[in-house]
């Protein structure tokens, strides 16, 4: 097979990156690992940045968003019983919209359908091949079968655990990481979500995040040490310890029922530079994992992508190859603001017991700050709802 783009991996950077070339002019092929079910079947993350919003609106992904999902035009923040809200319209100008992965994700697949797009499902042993020469070609095996695409350029989407990243030569890459010591515990409920928007908690038993996904279905996380398991955390015991943690009032009031999903997932920050190499592209968490607390996971994917289409449209439009140039660099700078803000929520409001009684006190203080200072807040909302493309 010969293509001009050929896309590894079928979550959202990958479906969106063909979207847009398609919408181009551009030839694509996506090539993926899994079956769809499973690729829609994963729960992830629940906020777009209003940036995001308006590219799947201009990728004509738009309609059913714009009708299902909620605009939240504020969050709050919880420490210790006292609560307040971060008014993102009026500190930051734009709100968020509440619209969850997995349904940004079937949008993507309803449009690559009707536009007759290929995604290879069930593609095994994917390897890339000659990205450093004028042509590179990737092969996989399908049933059994070796398969063979040629192409100009590879965009490697497939993710923290992909092949993409692997195939840049070990010298070639730059990465800088930090782990942190606990995870995230999340249960997806068929109940109504606890208020009109999230709630950020901070509490000396760990941090908790009530999300939802709209009017019957509620997202609730809680921070667990890093040896938790699923096991040790019927649902009981989840929503006595999610009652804990959040203001009296939202305790109360919280409607609780059957886990219909349960998942931990470890907290880590992540950037491998450059985000290009020959003729790969590293796109969304293929370059780069941020911890969930800042929402901004899903969003770099989105911004990763819009900065890639646009070089590889003016490349086979105009013959312009300066934005494959500067691709990495430009990406990269929007990666680690993004990197950064998330690293100080995730720091602002979990419990770090190795951190002493002093830092739990420079917590507080921060939490003080933010609940006082206009620009404190408005520094949060201009980061949370999304820095400027
Ligand atoms: P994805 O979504 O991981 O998609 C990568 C796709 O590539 C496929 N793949 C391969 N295909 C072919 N060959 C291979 N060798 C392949 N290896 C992998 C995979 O099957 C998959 O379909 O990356 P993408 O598209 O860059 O999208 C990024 C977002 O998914 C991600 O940033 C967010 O979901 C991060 N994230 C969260 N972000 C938030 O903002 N809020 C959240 O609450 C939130 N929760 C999460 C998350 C990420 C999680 N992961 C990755 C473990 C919860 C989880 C569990
Ligand atoms: C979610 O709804 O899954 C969600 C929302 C906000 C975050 C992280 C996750 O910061």
């Amino acid at each position: 097979m010969r293509t001009q783009v050929c896309i590894i991996g079928g979550g959202p950077s990958g479906l969106l990156l063909a979207q847009l070339l398609h919408l181009s002019g551009i030839e694509s092929v996506v090539v993926e690992r899994h079956g769809r079910t499973h690729v829609l079947a994963r729960i992830r993350a629940g906020v777009l940045e209003w940036g995001s919003v308006e590219r799947l609106r201009a990728a004509g992904l738009g309609a059913r968003m714009d009708r299902e999902g909620f605009v939240h035009g504020g969050i709050h923040l919880a420490a210790q019983n006292r609560s307040f809200r971060i008014d993102l319209q009026a500190r930051a100008g734009r709100p968020v919209m509440v619209y969850g992965q997995t349904e940004v994700t079937r949008d993507l697949y309803a449009a690559r359908d009707a536009a007759g797009g290929t995604v290879i499902h069930g593609a095994e042993g994917v390897a890339l091949h000659d990205l450093d020469g004028a042509r590179p070609h990737v092969t996989y095996s399908l049933d059994g079968v070796g398969q063979r695409i040629d192409c100009d350029f590879v965009a490697g989407c497939d993710g923290f655990h992909g092949v993409a990243r692997r195939s840049v030569p070990a010298g070639a890459l730059r990465t800088f990481e930090r782990v942190y010591p606990f995870g995230w515990l999340g249960v997806l409920s068929e109940t109504p979500p606890v208020g009109d928007e999230l709630i950020y908690a901070h509490h000396d038993r760990g941090f908790a995040l009530c999300s939802m996904r709209n009017r019957r279905l509620s997202r609730y996380y809680i921070q667990v040490p890093l040896e938790a398991r699923l096991e040790a955390w019927p649902d009981s015991a989840f929503w006595d310890e999610l009652r804990r943690r959040i203001p009296t009032d939202a305790a109360e009031r919280i409607e609780t029922g059957p886990a219909i999903e349960k998942s931990i997932v470890a907290l880590r920050s992540f950037v491998a530079e450059p985000m290009r190499w020959g003729r790969l592209f590293l796109v969304g968490d293929a370059a780069h994992i941020v911890p969930p607390t800042g929402a901004k996971g899903l969003n770099l994917a989105v911004s990763d992508v819009h900065y890639l289409h646009q070089a590889l449209a003016a490349f086979y439009r105009d013959g312009e190859a300066g934005g494959i140039e500067t691709y990495s660099a430009t990406a990269l700078r929007r990666v680690w603001k993004a990197t950064r803000f998330s690293w100080w929520m995730t720091t602002t409001l979990h419990r770090f017991p190795e951190a002493g009684n002093f830092g739990q006190r420079i917590q507080e203080s921060e939490l003080d700050d933010l609940e006082t200072s206009a620009t404190a807040q408005t520094a949060l909302a201009e980061n949370y709802v999304g820095l400027p493309f």
